[in-house]
Formats: C-alpha cells, sequence, structure tokens
C-alpha cells in the first residue's frame, strides 16, 4: 500500500487560503462585515468526512455574521469545532433543528432569499457570549426623516414608478403608525433616506448577488451619508399583489428594509418582519399591522407613537407611578396598581397598554378591594397568594381557594401587614418584607424558619420600606419601591453596582423620547414636496399625505432647487394603489 503522502493532514484540516477583497471589508458604513484573511475548513456536506467545505457556505456563514473572523495578529484559524457551532447558531435562528450539520434543511435555508445584513455583528462574533443588545446609539436623534426614491427598478412593466413610490409611502407608515417617526417624501439629493434599485456591484462594498441570494440591505442610523439609505437588487422580480411563488413582494421587503433603516437588526422571533429571511408577501399594504415582536423592539428605540387612552378615569399611568406589588407568576411578571395591573410576557414585553382590572382576572376578590399589597406564586403547589391588610387569599390559577381570606397570622407573621414578598430561587424558599424587617418562611413545610424577623439591611444596598419583591427568570431577584429597582443576582445578598434603575423605562416601555423635543424639528432647508390635501384625504380614511405644504409651513422653507414639479403628489400614488388593489 502507498503510504500517505506528508502533507495530507492527520484529520480534518484546512483548505484553500481565502483574502477578502478590499471591497468586502467593513467600510466604517454601519454594515458589520467579517474580514479575511480567511481559511476553508475542510468538511464534508455531512459535517462527518473531510471533504473541503464548498466555499460558498464558507461564505454564507461569515457574510451573515457566525464565522467570527481569525485574530488577524495571531492568526488563528477557524476550527472544525467553530464551524460546528456557527451551524447550530445559524440553524436556531432560522428556527430548525440544532443539528450542527449541513443537511437538506440548512442547505435550503442558505439557499432562500434575505436580506445582506448580518444575524449577528461582527463584535458579537468576537466576543462570543456577549449577550445580543440593540446598540442605542443605532436610532435617529430626530424625529422627521425625508425619503426619496432615486432610481426606480429597470423592468417598470411589472411596477411603475408611481406605485412603487406608493409602496415605499406605505412600507415607511407602517413604522411611522406606531413611534413618533415623520416621513416626508422630498426630491432632493440630501434625502435621509435614498432609496435605489440597483444591481451587482453598486459601489457602496456591498455588491448583490443575481437574481435570488441577497435581495436588498439598509444603513443603520447614524451621521453617515448613506446612514437610512435602502437598496433594492433590481436583478430581483419586484412584484406587488403576486401570487407567493411569483417575484419578490416589494413592500414585504421595504418594511424590512426600513426597520433596519430606523434601527432594528434581525431577530430569530417567529413572528416578526425583522426574520432575515423573505417570508413571501404580507398582505395588504393598506391593512399591514406589525407583529408585536416589532412593536415592542420600535417603542423600545422611540416610544410609543401617542399617549394610550386610559381605561377609565381612575387607572393609573404607569410611566409615573410606583406600584403596590410585583410578581412572577407562570413566568410571567405582573405589576399590581390600585385597581388594575399590566403584564409582561416570559420575554419581559408588556401584553397590552391598557392595564387590567384586578377582580375580573382574579376570580374571587372582594370587588371594592382598591389595592393589594404584595403577591407571589408559592414554591411547591404553584397557587398565588394576594396580601391585602391582615388578609390573604389563595388562588389556583385565577379562581379563589376556598375558605379564603384567611389572617396572615397562618405565616406566623405579625399582625401588621406585609410590604413584599418573593421566592428566593437560591433556597426555594419565600421572604416576607415589612418596614425595615424581614423574615424567611419554607413554603414546603409550611412554617417560618427559626432566628427571624432579621434587618433588612442585610441585604446590602436595599432600601428599607419596599413595594414588593420577585424572582426573575434570570435567576436574580428584583426589589422596587417607588419609580426604582434594584437587582440582586444569584445568591448574593448585595444589590448589583448599577442599580437603581427606573421601572418604567426598562420593564414598561416608557421612554424620554417620548415626544419631540425642539431639536427634533426637521431642518428649515429641507425640501419638501408640493401637495394640496384632496378630497380623497378624508373618504379613504386613510392619512394620503405626509406632506407638509410650503406654504404652509411656519418654518420659512427656502425655495427648492430640485424640480418638485416632476413628482405627481403622494395622493394620486394612493390612488394607483387603491386602482391597483381593486
Ligand atoms: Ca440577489
Ligand atoms: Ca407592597
Ligand atoms: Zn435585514
Ligand atoms: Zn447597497
Amino acid at each position: 500500500m502507498k503510504p500517505k503522502p506528508l502533507t495530507t493532514p492527520p484529520q480534518c484540516g484546512w483548505g484553500r487560503h481565502i483574502t477578502l477583497t478590499e471591497t468586502q471589508h467593513n467600510n466604517g458604513d454601519g454594515i458589520p462585515r467579517a474580514r479575511g484573511p480567511f481559511f476553508v475548513p475542510r468538511l464534508n456536506n455531512t459535517g462527518h468526512g473531510c471533504d473541503r467545505l464548498p466555499k460558498s457556505t464558507f461564505d454564507w456563514l461569515s457574510k451573515f455574521g457566525y464565522l467570527p473572523p481569525p485574530d488577524p495578529v495571531t492568526g488563528q484559524l477557524q476550527t472544525k469545532e467553530a464551524l460546528t457551532k456557527a451551524i447550530k447558531a445559524m440553524q436556531k435562528f432560522g428556527g430548525l433543528k440544532e443539528t450542527g450539520v449541513l443537511d437538506q434543511e440548512t442547505l435550503g435555508l442558505m439557499k432562500t432569499p434575505r436580506c445582506s445584513l448580518p444575524d449577528v455583528s461582527e463584535t458579537e462574533g468576537t466576543v462570543g457570549r456577549r449577550k445580543r443588545s440593540l446598540n442605542p446609539q443605532n436610532k435617529w436623534n430626530k424625529r422627521h426623516l425625508s425619503w426619496r426614491v432615486r432610481t426606480f427598478p429597470k423592468d417598470s412593466a411589472l411596477l411603475g414608478r408611481d406605485t412603487v413610490r406608493a409602496l415605499m409611502y406605505y412600507a415607511l407608515k407602517v413604522w411611522s403608525d406606531i413611534a413618533p417617526l415623520n416621513f416626508h417624501e422630498v426630491a432632493g439629493s440630501d434625502a435621509d433616506i435614498q432609496i435605489d434599485f440597483t444591481k451587482a456591484d453598486h459601489n457602496d462594498g456591498y455588491p448583490f448577488d443575481g437574481p435570488g441570494g441577497t435581495v436588498a440591505h439598509a444603513f443603520f442610523p447614524g451621521e453617515r451619508f448613506t446612514a437610512g439609505d435602502t437598496h433594492f437588487d433590481d436583478d430581483e422580480a419586484w412584484t406587488f399583489r403576486s401570487p407567493e411563488s411569483h417575484g419578490m413582494d416589494l413592500f414585504a421587503v421595504a418594511v424590512h428594509e426600513f426597520g433596519h433603516a430606523i434601527g432594528l437588526v434581525h431577530t430569530s422571533a417567529i413572528e416578526s418582519i425583522m426574520r432575515p429571511y423573505y417570508q413571501g408577501p404580507v398582505g395588504d399594504p393598506l391593512k399591514y399591522d406589525l407583529p408585536y415582536e416589532d412593536k415592542v423592539r420600535v417603542w423600545q428605540l422611540y416610544g410609543m407613537r401617542f399617549p394610550f387612552p386610559l381605561l377609565a378615569r381612575d387607572a393609573p399611568d404607569r410611566c409615573t407611578s410606583h406600584f403596590d406589588a410585583v410578581a412572577q407568576i407562570r413566568g410571567e411578571a405582573f405589576f399590581f396598581k390600585g385597581k388594575y395591573f399590566w403584564r409582561l410576557t416570559r420575554e419581559k414585553h408588556l401584553v397590552s397598554l391598557r392595564p387590567a382590572q384586578i377582580h375580573r382576572f382574579w376570580r374571587g376578590l372582594p370587588p371594592n378591594l382598591d389595592s393589594v399589597d404584595a403577591v407571589y406564586e408559592r414554591p411547591g403547589d404553584h397557587k398565588i397568594v394576594f396580601f391585602k391588610g391582615l388578609k390573604y387569599w389563595v388562588f389556583k390559577d385565577n379562581n379563589v381557594e376556598e375558605g379564603y381570606p384567611r389572617p396572615i397570622s397562618d405565616f406566623g407573621l405579625p399582625l401588621e401587614g406585609v410590604d413584599a414578598v418573593f421566592v428566593w430561587l437560591h433556597n426555594d424558599k419565600t421572604y416576607f418584607f415589612k418596614d425595615n424587617r424581614y423574615w424567611r418562611y419554607d413554603d414546603h413545610l409550611r412554617r417560618m424558619d427559626l432566628g427571624y424577623p432579621k434587618d433588612s439591611s442585610l441585604w446590602k444596598g436595599l432600601p428599607p420600606h419596599l413595594d414588593d419583591a420577585m424572582r426573575w427568570s434570570d435567576g436574580s431577584s428584583y426589589f422596587f419601591k417607588g419609580k426604582e429597582y434594584w437587582r440582586v443576582p444569584g445568591s448574593d445578598m448585595e444589590v448589583e453596582a448599577g442599580y437603581p434603575r427606573l421601572i418604567a423605562k426598562d420593564w414598561l416601555l416608557c421612554t424620554e423620547m417620548q415626544s419631540d423635543s425642539p431639536d427634533t424639528q426637521p431642518k428649515s432647508t429641507e425640501t419638501r414636496v408640493n401637495v394640496q390635501n384632496h378630497p380623497d384625504h378624508a373618504e379613504n380614511g386613510y392619512e394620503v399625505c405626509s406632506c407638509t405644504s410650503d406654504t404652509a409651513s411656519p418654518l420659512g422653507v427656502r425655495p427648492s432647487p430640485s424640480p418638485v414639479w416632476l413628482l405627481p403628489p403622494l395622493w394620486t400614488l394612493s390612488l394607483a394603489l387603491r386602482s391597483e388593489l381593486l
């Protein structure tokens, strides 16, 4: 038998050496990119052998952020383990089974048309374990943004110019309907959001790739010239109201890309327009409603469009009040105030801005109960316990158990009431707080532990007279008082550095950016499209024109140097779109 040549690697090794071209590097323009040089590992399509991984697969994984670039100094290479990890991460993000192997499903997903932007940014890939988070600088610090379609699809047989403009208008309106952003179409070359239909290499370092593959990209907000710009691959067959299998639905892709243009990154959430893969048409642009996941993420960046109408005259304001009680129940968070409560999902997303009434949800509490003192889900039987004054109620799910209320002396507590109660994940014991003392209770044995009460100052950094406390799924305990909260991680009895923080901001979707400040007004140099009001505005029930008439503007807009008369007024676009819809 012929001896193996010395150059053959003893196991799965490394293949061809690739250096990315200069234009593929991060150009500092907001789209994070992986850097070369790279080594292509040997790995066959099943992930078990030693054939070389197809370059296209390797490129795909690094392009979308799943393979971190090797250290340029040490030249450390990608290991097979890193590759398997990258494939698993890609599968997880795409909602596939995490096999770590390039199976048919995985290869199929890699062939699905998608956005050019990465799913994991370069820094996240490099740092590895760092948690994915939105960069707080990735948002506009102004609230009026201009837009313009600079170049149109070459194949205008499929989509006319007016239809393209109308689709862009409605795709932007999807976002401005829920967030305090205002989009204005302009004719000049200095629009915040320049929209282009372009193909192959188009001089921004992020070339398109012909039909399929990457279909569009947008630049995140910022000070750069390109910030907000949105490019569509003109090699795609852009369509409107076509069947699922025909072409690429322009409205659906535009809503996604404008999400990037205002600062949203990709998500793996099942119901989201910000999933990286093309998901097909999303229906009538005039009736499209964003998935809740996307609303929450844009609210976290910019706050809400309108102050929400209150349920009743005495319903409290979640952004300005303190809370009577806070509890984790079935993994969700409940914030109680007066006769009302707000509910947050396990992912910490507010279920509704409107508070619900306590006695309608927890059947069996007295209807005249004006507030609660403390609430917790007890370990063992997972029943929910409400405290008010010297009484307590036990609930199985939403229904009160027979025989309640009972006196809190059942717990061995003095007849003074309870400020706060929570279960410490560390020892599964129940802690009661009142003023500056605390008690430890064993819910499994149903008795108070010896040696209590103790001084609450043993919990370093916590204030006395708490409103309430709860454990949370991150393993930490949270303590609430007034408008602030404190986090106590793991089994520590000490508040984490950086606390207290604001409850309203971190839990209840309130921001300081809720309203326009004077410096967020539009620049006076901004040119605007002249549009006059039209009867259709009222008839069709939709806001047709996002533009302000120059003559009506109090800001003294300068005469526009651009031929604005070339653009038909937007209300005719709406008519164009509506006639196509009929
Ligand atoms: Ca393409
Ligand atoms: Ca309380
Ligand atoms: Zn995208
Ligand atoms: Zn581009």
